[in-house]
C-alpha cells in the first residue's frame, strides 16, 4: 500500500477539564527523612497519614471531592522542582519531595556549582516551614533504581498526583561521552518507566504530570505551528482512498538528553493505553528567571540557578554572563529560534495540569508549556542593548540548524487561565541583579560550553577569552 503522509496540522480540541480535584482529607505533616544518602524506608513506611486518628486504607484516590491534593513532587530539589513544591504547598496542596539529589553530586562531579548559594535540603525544608507554617516532606529515593523503594512510597503515601520532574535534563550534559549518555538514557527511561510500573502495581489511580520538553518536536515547522502533541495526518491508502489518523508529533530529538523525552512519550503512550493510567505529559521550553514569590521569602529558600557551560540555558547563561561582564556567548549565527516560558509561569502551569487531569482511559494530554519565542542572536542583541554587554559569536559545539523559524500552539494553558510573563526589561534587569550580587561566586572557567556534539564541532570559547588564556599561559 502507498501510503503518504499528506496533510497537516488543526487544532485538536481539548477535552473539557474536568473540575478541580477537592479533597477530603485535612492537611496532614508528614516528614520523609534522607539519611546518609539513601532511602529510609523505615521512616517512608511510617510517613502513612490518617485522619481522625484512622488510617485511609485503600480508599480510591480519584472520584472523591477534594480541596487540596497530595502531590509527590519527584525531583523536587532541582530547578524547576523546588519553587513547584513551594508553590504547590502555598496554595494549601500537602506535598512531598523524592530526589536522590543527583543534580547536587553532578555540580560536584562538574565542580561548578549554582550561582545562587542553595543550602542542603534539610535546611530548605526547615526554613520553610518556618517561613510559612506548612510541612513538606522528603524522601531521598532514585526512581531510575529503587523500583521496590518506590512502590513502597507510592502504596504506603497514596499521592493524588505525581509531578514528574526526576531527570538529567542537560543536553550538553548528556552528549559529554558515552558514560553521560549511557547515564541519561538509564536515568531517564527507568525512571519514567519505573514510576509507570509502580503505579499499575500500586492499583492506585494517580495522575502523573510529566515535565517533557519542546525538544522533541525538533524546532522546525515547515512553515506550520506545531500543535500540542498531536499531529492530524491524511494516509493515501490507494484503493481505500484517503485515511484521517491522529498521531504523535513525529519526533526529531536533538541530543540524547531529548531523545530520551521522545521514549518517554511512547511509555506514557502504551500506559494510558493499557492501564488507562492518567498522563499529561508537558512541552516545556526553556525555563528562564529564577526567583518565585516563595524562593523570595527567605535566603535559604533561594532556587538554584546554573551558569556553566551544561547546565545554564541560553538566556539565564546571557544575563549572568550580562552581569559579571562576560561575553555573551551566542552558538554560531544565533539563528536558533526556540521556546521559552518564565520560572513563575511554569509553576502556575503545574498547578493548572494537576487542576485538569485526563480522565481515566483518555489518551495522554499533551500540552505546551511555553509562552513567547525568540531568536538566541535577538535575545543577545537585546541584552547588549540594554545592559552594555558585548556580543561573541562563538563556535556552536552542537550539532543543530543554524537557522530556524519556530510557531507553537499554547492554546491549552492560555484558555485554562495562564496570563503570560513575557520578556520584559525590568523581569531582565531583575534576574542581572542576581547574578550580580553573586557575581564572586562565579568561575569563569565554567561558562564555556565544552561538550561537542561530534568531534567535528568545536567548544564555544570567545576570541577575547581564549587570548587573555593564551596571555595568561605565555605570561
Ligand atoms: P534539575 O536537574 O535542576 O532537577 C532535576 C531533579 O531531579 C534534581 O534535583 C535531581 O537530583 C533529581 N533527579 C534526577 N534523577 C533522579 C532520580 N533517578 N531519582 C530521583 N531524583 C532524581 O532540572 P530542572 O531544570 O529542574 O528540570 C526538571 C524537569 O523539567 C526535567 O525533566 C527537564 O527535562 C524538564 N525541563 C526543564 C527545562 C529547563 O529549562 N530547566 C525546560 C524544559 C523541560
Ligand atoms: N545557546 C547559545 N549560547 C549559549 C547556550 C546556548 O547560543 O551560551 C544556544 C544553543 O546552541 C541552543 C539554544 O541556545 O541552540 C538553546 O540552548 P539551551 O541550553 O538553552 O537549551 P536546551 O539545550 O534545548 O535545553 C534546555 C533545558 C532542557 C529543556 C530544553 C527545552 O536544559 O531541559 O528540555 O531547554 S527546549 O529547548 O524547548 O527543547
Amino acid at each position: 500500500m502507498r501510503a503518504s503522509l499528506l496533510a497537516v496540522v488543526s487544532l485538536l480540541r481539548h477535552r473539557a477539564a474536568l473540575g478541580n480535584i477537592h479533597s477530603l482529607f485535612t492537611q496532614h505533616a508528614l516528614r520523609v527523612n534522607a539519611v546518609n544518602g539513601k532511602v529510609d524506608k523505615s521512616v517512608c513506611r511510617r510517613a502513612g497519614f490518617s485522619v481522625d486518628g484512622g488510617t485511609i486504607g485503600n480508599a480510591p484516590n480519584h472520584d472523591v471531592e477534594r480541596e487540596n491534593m497530595k502531590v509527590a513532587i519527584l525531583g523536587g530539589d532541582g530547578f524547576c522542582g523546588w519553587p513547584a513544591s513551594l508553590y504547590l504547598s502555598d496554595q494549601g496542596h500537602e506535598v512531598i519531595i523524592v530526589d536522590n539529589l543527583s543534580r547536587r553530586a553532578i555540580d560536584e562531579e562538574l565542580g561548578a556549582e549554582s550561582l545562587t548559594p542553595i543550602v542542603s535540603i534539610e535546611e530548605r525544608l526547615a526554613a520553610w516551614t518556618e517561613v510559612s507554617g506548612k510541612t513538606i516532606g522528603f524522601c531521598n529515593l532514585d526512581v531510575a533504581q529503587d523500583y521496590d523503594g518506590l512502590l513502597e512510597f507510592l502504596t504506603t503515601e497514596r499521592p493524588d498526583a505525581v509531578v514528574h520532574f526526576a531527570e538529567q535534563r542537560a543536553a550538553p550534559y548528556s552528549m559529554k561521552n558515552s558514560r553521560t549518555k549511557r547515564y541519561t538514557v538509564d536515568n531517564n527511561i527507568n525512571a519514567t518507566h519505573n514510576l509507570l510500573a509502580a503505579i499499575v502495581e500500586s492499583e492506585q489511580d494517580i495522575h502523573v504530570a510529566h515535565l517533557g520538553t519542546m525538544g522533541v518536536y525538533g524546532y522546525g515547522t515547515a512553515g506550520m505551528k506545531i500543535p500540542e502533541g498531536y499531529l492530524d495526518v491524511q494516509v493515501d491508502a490507494g484503493e481505500n482512498g484517503i485515511v484521517e489518523q491522529q498521531i504523535l508529533y513525529p519526533s526529531n530529538p536533538g541530543s540524547v538528553y531529548h531523545m530520551t523525552k521522545v521514549l518517554d512519550q511512547h511509555l506514557f503512550a502504551y500506559y494510558a493505553k493499557n492501564d488507562e493510567l492518567r498522563i499529561t505529559d508537558l512541552h516545556q521550553g526553556i525555563i528562564w528567571g529564577t526567583h518565585t514569590e516563595q524562593t523570595q521569602k527567605d535566603e535559604r529558600l533561594i532556587n538554584r540557578f546554573d551558569y556553566d557551560g551544561d547546565y545554564g540555558t541560553v538566556l539565564n547563561r546571557f544575563l549572568i554572563q550580562a552581569g559579571i561582564g562576560y561575553p555573551l556567548t551566542v552558538h554560531g549565527t544565533g539563528g536558533q529560534t526556540r521556546a521559552f516560558i518564565h520560572i513563575r509561569d511554569m509553576v502556575r502551569c503545574i498547578e493548572l495540569a494537576l487542576n485538569n487531569p485526563p480522565a481515566r482511559g483518555e489518551r495522554v494530554k499533551i500540552i505546551n508549556q511555553m509562552t513567547e519565542t525568540h531568536r538566541v542572536r535577538d535575545l543577545a542583541e537585546l541584552l547588549a542593548k540594554i545592559s552594555g554587554a558585548e556580543v561573541a559569536y562563538v563556535p556552536n559545539p552542537r550539532k543543530e540548524s543554524s537557522e530556524n523559524e519556530l510557531h507553537v500552539t499554547n492554546d491549552t494553558f492560555l484558555e485554562l487561565g495562564l496570563k503570560p510573563t513575557t520578556l520584559s526589561e525590568g523581569l531582565l534587569h531583575e534576574v542581572e541583579e542576581v547574578a550580580r550580587k553573586y557575581a564572586e561566586r562565579v568561575d569563569r572557567s565554567k561558562i564555556p560550553a565544552q561538550s561537542l556534539w561530534t568531534k567535528q564541532q568545536q567548544a564555544g570559547v570567545p576570541d577575547s577569552v581564549a587570548s587573555d588564556a593564551t596571555d595568561t599561559a605565555q605570561a
